[in-house]
């Protein structure tokens, strides 16, 4: 039995200096469509929220709208980050008490949420730093996000001639459909992922850096932990002693304490997405061309979707493991702070992480960090 079972991710929450723009830029580069707004308007007299979708995946940007608020206090500590993972469960009340009874901390009982469109029923714990998970169940709702959202427009209209890198894969013209997986930077792996095996029964995927391949090039150790359908899957990073200064170190410094890193977007058309998103100004990590000369490359990854030239082009990724092949991006960092970034993914059978890619990818982060003057 499935002591915390879970149906997916709900939404990832940003706190942000401005929603406005936040909602504009979530808009306009990486091809979210608005649905719900609450603020000032409409019973909201702290805060602006913008409610964003691309398929299944749920983005709400919260921004202050006076001052003193502790949203306010937040931002001016950490920057723009991730305040809250929500989870979808089926019951919250039997969630949180599992959790509870498991050593997590409440931070809301459950409670029902109510308007015209139903019932939503929420409850919240707290993870890493200052990052909270809410506990969310919607299935007695209809309305366009939680009760006191109205539906809101679109904020720029979806666009309908194709991009240069268009390969006939992409659906509804969106950039990415899910949320893939949501990463932790912390200061203790060990401890964070012993609290997802207690407090929700998540149990540890395949995928592992110790401390051997630590050393070698990467400064960190990581580990993922993931719900029994692994549709919930929270890698975690620790730093790890290196010559320099590990990019953990840097975001932890940065951030201001334990956050989350990046957020991986599921897509099933990658170069179509990098295209469009680079068009508006989404800047990603450079892998070199030695990545794509390499005839080890070209031995270990066998057949794929495409001409790796087109990779090449597009300094995409690629990694197989014994259940298929992924192809995955990073972005740089999408705020002022080196914090926060995101991941495109397209998974063709593979359920790892790109371990293949630990080595390119590190590489090429520690080159940003050298930039930034902070290695
Ligand atoms: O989520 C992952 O595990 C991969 C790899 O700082 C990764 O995306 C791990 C650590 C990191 C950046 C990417
Ligand atoms: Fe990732």
């Amino acid at each position: 039995m499935d002591e915390f079972p879970v149906r997916g991710m709900d939404a990832v929450v940003f706190a942000v200096g401005n929603a406005k723009q936040a909602a504009h830029y979530y808009s306009t580069a990486f091809g979210m469509r608005r649905v719900a707004y609450r603020g000032p308007e409409n019973g909201s007299p702290d805060e602006a929220v913008h409610v964003l979708e691309s398929g299944g995946a749920r983005f709400v940007f919260r921004g202050p709208v006076k001052a003193g608020t502790d949203l306010g206090r937040h931002i001016a500590e950490h920057g723009d980050g991730v305040v809250d993972l929500a989870i979808e469960v089926p019951d919250v009340e039997h969630a949180y008490r599992h959790a509870l009874a498991n050593g997590a901390e409440g931070l809301e009982e459950p409670h029902v949420l109510e308007d015209e469109h139903g019932k939503v029923t929420v409850a919240a714990i707290a993870a890493y730093g200052e990052t909270r998970h809410s506990l969310v169940d919607r299935s007695n709702y209809t309305g366009p996000y939680l009760p006191g959202f109205a539906a809101a427009d679109p904020i720029v209209q979806p666009r309908e001639e194709p991009s240069p890198g268009e390969t006939g894969r992409r659906s509804h013209g969106r950039y990415f459909q899910a949320i893939d997986h949501c990463v932790g930077n912390v200061e203790r792996m060990d401890e964070w992922a012993d609290f997802y095996h207690r407090v929700m029964g998540f149990t540890d995927m395949a995928e592992f850096v110790g401390d051997d391949i630590a050393t070698e090039y990467s400064a960190l150790m990581s580990k993922v932990v993931a719900d029994g359908t692994r549709k919930v899957k929270f890698p975690l990073n620790e730093p790890a002693e290196s010559r320099r200064k590990s990019q953990i170190d840097e975001y932890l410094e940065f951030y201001g304490g334990p956050g989350v890193q990046h957020i991986a977007l599921a897509t099933n058309d990658i170069l179509a997405s990098v295209d469009r998103m680079r068009a508006a100004g989404v800047e990603f990590l450079e892998s070199p061309d030695s990545y794509y000369e390499d005839a080890e490359l070209r031995e270990r990854i066998g057949e794929v979707r495409v001409p790796i030239e087109e990779l090449r082009k597009r300094r995409i990724l690629v990694d197989r493991d014994e259940d298929g092949y992924l192809l995955q991006i990073f972005t740089k960092p999408v705020q002022d702070r080196p914090t926060v970034f995101f991941e495109l993914i397209e998974r063709h059978g593979s359920l790892g992480f790109g371990k293949g890619n630990f080595k390119a990818l590190f590489e090429a982060i520690e080159r940003e960090q050298e930039r930034r003057g902070n290695l």
